[in-house]
């Protein structure tokens, strides 16, 4: 692997050494208790409230999450954060997801000691699972040492210091380093790059790309290549972000990956009926418009927006559309845990609801019932993904837009592999011709086996009401 990113240059392998995962979010805090001894001030019924989740508790989930299927983990940053709650508003908010750091150089307790760190990367890799920890460099938490400690305080803007724009405002009131400074960008940096060089992390997820400026990202980049010597990706959160809106820092290769926040209200949009098909699948086809070399991590949920469950009322089949739609779209699908047992989430701070575990005793969120169909769902699909990389990486080309029901293929560059999805959003049984095409002889469902008919019109495709399918073909022999 380092020699062939030697052969090719540095930005052309990271990226699509990625294509093939399927990413799982876990707040480490609401995820799983492995380790009662590390609980602070722990209140199960304080929305805002540490709930014990942490490392070792992780760890144990793992085969947990090897049978869902996902190949990489996304965990909310580890370092230590303040200890303090602010009651700004309504209800003490604490730093349980990680976000409000009091120090970059150790861990936080609560979240575990380094010995949890290296054992669960240890064991996640054992089952080919990557590790992205979520790294901030833009703010500290209120009231922070840094803003305390004569000898960092001029590290920040804070209070009347604070600026108007993008790079130096001070985001919901955290204090806002001053990242252009060439002092506090190596202190910051230099943490960061600790944690990657002492645990064998997969790469990064930066928090609030937007509010640092470039010649930051560039340094953490070159110094992330420079010292590391191993290939280590970088997704990163840019507010609003496509892949149009995330190309400046694609361009600049400053990053491998964006979050996509346009793919959820998209297909909510589509399975609620809302818009024209046609509109879907032309924003489905744009997407393939980004950079070579570079991804969008898309997802239905996350800790900042309330989830598409949630969006969509608990209506189970039309979420399950959209999760299918997901997984049979290009770049990194983001499973929000507990998406997979039907964790309906809400609107912040509900959105961060503690994993449902059914009846297995573990904390904290051990009373909340887990939706096992779901799960199986999920399951199929995320293998249905996997077996075919036209799935992941293909080409797109729409084949029919009639009515409530699309259809597309997608062909895989590599193999030439032609894969189908079909996906039918009216709340009625549909029978869709799509005309016969060169080089296809059969289609069968990569789910059930069903194997459509080839008529003089075309090929008959019948979906169920609100039922996506996937369609393998197969050459002429
Ligand atoms: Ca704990
Ligand atoms: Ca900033």
């Amino acid at each position: 692997m380092l020699g062939l990113m030697a052969g090719l240059g540095f930005g052309q392998t990271s990226s699509q050494d990625w294509a093939d995962e399927v990413l799982y979010f876990v707040i480490v805090d609401r995820f799983a208790d492995g380790d009662l001894s590390n609980n602070i001030k722990v209140d199960l019924d304080g929305k805002g409230a540490f709930h014990g989740g942490d490392l070792r508790g992780l760890t144990q989930k793992l085969p947990y999450l090897s049978e869902l299927g996902i190949t990489a983990l996304w965990i909310t940053p580890l370092v230590k954060n303040i200890d303090d709650y602010t009651d700004a508003i309504g209800f003490p908010d604490w730093a349980y997801h990680g976000y409000w750091a009091d120090d970059f150089t150790r861990l936080d307790p609560r979240f575990g000691t380094e010995s949890d760190l290296r054992e669960l990367i240890e064991k996640a890799h054992q089952r080919g699972i990557k590790v992205l920890l979520d790294v901030v460099y833009n703010h500290a938490g209120y009231g922070s040492h840094y803003i305390q400690d004569p000898a960092t305080k001029a590290w920040l803007r804070y209070g009347s210091a604070c600026g108007e724009d993008d790079l130096t405002s001070c985001i919901a009131g955290l204090p806002d380093f001053r990242t252009e400074d060439a002092q506090v960008r190596d202190y910051l940096i230099n943490a960061q790059l600790h944690w990657a060089k002492s645990f064998d992390l997969d790469g990064f997820r930066l928090d609030t790309v937007k509010h640092v400026d470039h010649p930051f990202w560039s340094e953490n980049r070159k110094r992330l290549r420079e010292e590391l010597q191993r290939p280590f990706f970088l997704v990163g959160e840019v507010w609003g972000g496509s892949y149009q809106v995330c190309d400046p820092w694609f361009e600049r290769d400053e990053m491998d990956a964006g979050f996509d926040f346009t793919f959820a209200g998209n297909v909510i949009s589509f399975v609620q009926g809302r818009g024209r098909t046609i509109a879907f699948s032309r924003y489905l086809q744009k997407r393939h418009q980004i950079r070579a070399g570079y991804q969008m991590a898309h997802y239905l949920s996350s800790h900042d927006v309330p989830g598409a469950f949630y969006q969509l009322k608990g209506d189970k089949k039309r979420f399950q559309m959209c999760v299918a739609l997901q997984l049979s779209t290009l770049g990194i699908p983001v499973i929000y845990y507990g998406e997979e047992v039907a964790r309906i989430g809400g609107d912040w701070p509900d959105n961060r609801s503690d994993m449902p575990w059914g009846d297995n005793q573990t904390l904290p969120g051990k009373a909340l019932p887990q939706d096992t169909d779901m799960f199986d769902f999920y399951r199929h699909w995320i293998a249905l993904r996997k077996a075919h990389p036209a799935l992941m990486v293909g080409t797109y080309r729409e084949l029919s837009t009639d009515g409530d029901v699309l259809v597309f293929e997608r062909q895989d560059p590599e193999s030439g592999e032609r894969v189908w999805v079909a996906a039918n959003r009216s709340g009625l049984e549909t029978t869709v011709m799509v005309p016969a095409q060169d080089g296809i002889s059969a289609l069968e469902d990569g789910l059930n086996g069903d194997r459509p008919s080839l008529t003089e019109t075309g090929w008959s495709l019948t979906l169920a009401p609100l039922q996506v399918r996937v369609f393998v073909t197969e050459r002429k022999p």
